[in-house]
């Protein structure tokens, strides 16, 4: 038996009376045996969502790879003239919708490089065309760091930038580009990204023009438990102002074909712990994504004892970033069947939501 001490107790207590922990409290858990964490955060959990796992069907539009940014751990990107650089037109992509939405997808995610050129007008283009496919499909797009850019290319304040959005049929964006808020690591893995205080920005704006978003967080690289704190800190206290964001999905650096190779990969174990951490100390963001395609079926399922109740959804292989990061899904594709059956040997129930949880 573990001699628990005080402090440590003291913890516990907050974390299973439902209270809010501390910053210091948040870094303090990452030390306790996994067993006692898979055992709060899975109270934690269930306040929230009972023995529910939501999934959606959905697929990404990824529109290039071509990027300004040069991200270390980024495997990803292309330069203009490279033998594996893409662009698609909108007819292309406006044919994937198509495909998508034959299929029965609820969400479409679009995401992809961040474009030296094209500006606003491309991009909000690209919405119209899918809303013309279908006026119920929920749009899910453009990272932060993409809406600056596009805003930039277009002359416009990303306030100005993203009314154009919305009024070509964008639902919500997704949680990509927050990386690490510290910023010594963020200088050194993404040194052209916009800082923090910007992605928090841009983030606030949208939940402020009504929309929803998600929230992210690399980990497993150069970072310490307390830059993982800090930068979770950050997220609730906006979260705390907004109420804005639907899901939390912490992102396990992934070494394949990157600059930073050479770091290898965080063992499961962490994977486990910083999603139990962040299931208990961000008690304001309702939902905890394991995003499979980053971290595969069985850790997937492994997870949902952890804290996690998303599974993220069907994908139908139509993303590229963690395949050519060297995860083991090189075709990410999940049938309904498989996460039912992730499910249910979990000991929980999955339910087919929309994009902003409510159950199909
Ligand atoms: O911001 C890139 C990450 C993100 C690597 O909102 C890497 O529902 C690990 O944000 N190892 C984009 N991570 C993906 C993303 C996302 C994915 C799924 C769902 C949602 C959502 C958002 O991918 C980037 C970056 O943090 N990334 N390369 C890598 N080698």
């Amino acid at each position: 038996m573990r001699n628990i001490s005080d402090k440590d107790q003291k913890i516990k207590d907050t974390v299973m009376s439902g209270k809010r922990i501390s910053a210091e409290d948040a870094v303090r858990l990452f030390d306790f045996p996994l067993s006692e964490l898979a055992v709060m955060a899975d109270v934690r959990k269930r306040k929230v969502s009972g023995d529910l796992v939501f999934f959606n069907r959905n697929i990404h539009i990824e529109p290039t790879n071509l990027c300004v940014n040069h991200c270390l751990f980024c495997s990803y990107r292309a330069r203009k003239g490279d033998a594996h650089a893409w662009e698609y037109s909108h007819d292309e992509m406006e044919s994937l919708a198509k495909k998508g939405i034959r299929n029965g997808v609820t969400e479409i995610h679009v995401v992809g490089g961040v474009h030296p050129d094209w500006d606003i007008n491309y991009y909000a283009e690209i919405l119209r065309r899918i809303r013309k496919l279908s006026k119920k499909v929920h749009i899910k797009a453009f990272t932060a760091e993409e809406i600056v850019q596009m805003s930039k290319n277009a002359g416009l304040s990303v306030e100005n930038g993203l009314e154009q959005l919305i009024r070509a049929g964008l639902n919500s964006i997704p949680g990509g580009g927050a990386e690490i808020f510290d910023p010594t690591i963020r200088k050194k893995i993404c040194p052209d990204k916009i800082d923090a205080e910007t992605w928090l920005s841009v983030h606030e704006a949208v939940h402020t023009s009504g929309l929803s978003s998600n929230c992210t967080m690399l980990y497993g690289h150069m970072e310490t438990l307390e830059n993982r704190v800090s930068h979770m800190l950050a997220l609730r206290d906006l979260q705390d102002k907004t109420g804005g964001f639907n899901a939390f999905i912490p992102l396990k650096f992934k070494a394949g074909n990157n600059k930073m190779s050479h770091l290898g990969e965080t063992p499961v174990s962490d994977d486990m712990r910083t999603y139990a951490v962040s299931r208990i100390f961000l008690d304001n963001i309702p939902h905890l994504k394991a995003y499979w395609p980053m971290i595969g079926k069985d850790n997937a399922s492994v997870s949902l004892g952890f804290g996690v109740d998303d599974l993220d959804g069907t994908i139908d292989d139509s993303t590229k970033i963690y395949s050519l990061a060297g995860a083991d899904e090189q075709n990410p594709g999940m049938r309904i069947a498989e996460i039912q059956q992730i499910a249910r040997v979990a000991g929980l129930r999955a339910v087919e939501r929309n994009s902003v949880y409510r159950e199909i």
